[in-house]
């Protein structure tokens, strides 16, 4: 697109001396537009995903987490964090394809120049909060004083509310960019007309040196910008796809490095529990309408029920597993209650968010207390002597540790 200024327009002023000037040819509206569509696609996903996995912590009651296919919420929870991993490499070239606008001169045109501009701050700070706070997350990382969970939340509501409203006021350029061949389309840069009219002058050769040849095509760009996000992908993906473990150099959690082959989120130190859990007294309490204990040993001899449930982090990791116990409708239905009850299972632990967590709907019935792990007694750091697993559900809700199991 060659735009000229119109000879009835005001000229802007020109921008002082000292102000940033670009002038690589590589950035364009047409590059722009297509990181854009898959840097959108990307955060749909994430966003989508990510409402998927807030529902695990707060399901509505007459809408309970389903329990199959038992692999869904591994499924889902690592293509939320695939996808929010790819958008960082996205985001980053989309930034700079488009930093040369951050220096325009006037900053400001207009009421509407200007809330636009800070829409757009808005934009790009709190995304770049939220994916690299996830990223960090997912490295198990958590540097900052806030409740994760609650700001990751809310920050994706800005990000997406922010994104759509972007894609409202850019739509004239988001259609005509990725109309365009890469290879053409107008530059982006600093001194196109509308910024610095003086630039594109005829009469005035000295205004700008002429736009350097940039070592790279805008494909070649393009291409990188691909590989880019794929080496990021294929070296997070490792986590949750264990044939690709080899190569997930940014994978945290190697999935089958572990106690029985299975990554530990917190260890019996860590919650402290370890004394309590190997006390030769411990016994489930099970409380309801007819309340009873299980010592060990009746547990041990009740452990006849196995399941392939899959261990699923919410910060990304995930691997299958083999587990035997009892089933949790058992030990409901002989409480008084049913596999329409809603249940709570309380761990030794004193304190902690994960100290417990409820059981209901179909997971009721489909549920173990387990005490064995892919072949072996659980370990302390799975949660011996008893833990709660359930199919399609976020690991971090698979309580370890049990001491009592409630029927509300
Ligand atoms: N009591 C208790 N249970 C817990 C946790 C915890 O901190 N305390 N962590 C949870 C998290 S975040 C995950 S991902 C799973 C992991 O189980 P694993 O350590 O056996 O792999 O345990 C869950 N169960
Ligand atoms: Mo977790």
């Amino acid at each position: 697109m060659t735009v000229q200024p119109t000879q009835t327009e005001p000229a802007p002023r020109s921008a002082p001396p000292l102000w940033p000037r670009f002038t690589s040819t590589l950035r364009s509206t047409a590059l722009t537009a297509r990181v854009g569509r898959v840097l959108g696609i990307c955060f749909g996903i994430c966003f989508v995903t990510g409402l998927l996995s807030h529902y695990q912590y707060h399901p509505w009651s007459w809408l309970p987490e389903p329990a199959s296919p038992v692999w869904a919420y591994r499924v889902t929870q690592g293509i939320h964090v695939v996808t929010g991993t790819a958008a960082i490499p996205l985001l980053l070239v989309k930034l700079w394809s488009v930093f040369p606008k951050l220096f325009q001169w006037p900053p400001v045109k207009s009421a509407l120049h200007t809330l636009e501009r800070l829409s757009l701050a808005v934009l790009v700070s709190s995304a770049l909060v939220e994916l690299f706070t996830g990223f960090f997350n997912a490295l198990n990382w958590y540097p900052w004083p806030w409740d994760f969970v609650q700001v990751h939340r809310f920050l994706a509501y800005v990000v997406i509310g922010s994104i759509l409203l972007h894609i409202a006021v850019k739509l004239p350029d988001i259609k005509y960019g990725l109309k365009v061949k890469v290879a053409d389309g107008d530059v982006l840069t600093e001194i196109s007309w509308e910024d610095n009219p003086d630039a594109y002058s005829n009469n005035d050769d000295t205004a700008q040196p002429a736009p350097v040849t940039p070592g790279i095509t805008r494909r070649g760009l393009l291409a990188a910008t691909g590989i880019g996000v794929a080496i990021v992908v294929a070296s997070s993906i490792g986590e949750t796809v264990t044939p690709l473990a080899p190569i997930g150099l940014l994978a945290t959690r190697q999935p089958k490095r572990g106690p029985q082959g299975v990554p530990v989120n917190r260890t019996a130190d860590q919650a402290n529990v370890r004394e309590l859990a190997l006390a030769p007294s411990w016994q489930l309490a099970v409380t309801g309408r007819q309340p009873y204990v299980l010592t060990l040993a009746e547990i041990e001899q009740l452990a006849t029920h196995e399941a392939s449930f899959p261990i699923a982090c919410v910060e990304g990791w995930s691997v299958g597993a083999h587990w035997r116990g009892l089933r949790l409708r058992d030990v409901v239905e002989r409480a008084g209650g049913t596999i329409h009850s809603r249940v709570r299972v309380v761990s030794l632990e004193a304190h902690g968010a994960w100290k417990h967590s409820y059981v209901e709907g179909p997971q009721v019935a489909s549920a173990l207390l387990a005490t064995h792990l892919n072949g072996g007694r659980l370990d302390i750091e799975h949660g011996y002597p008893l833990r709660l697993i359930a199919p399609d559900r976020a690991g971090v809700l698979n309580t370890k540790w049990l001491t009592r199991v409630e029927v509300l």
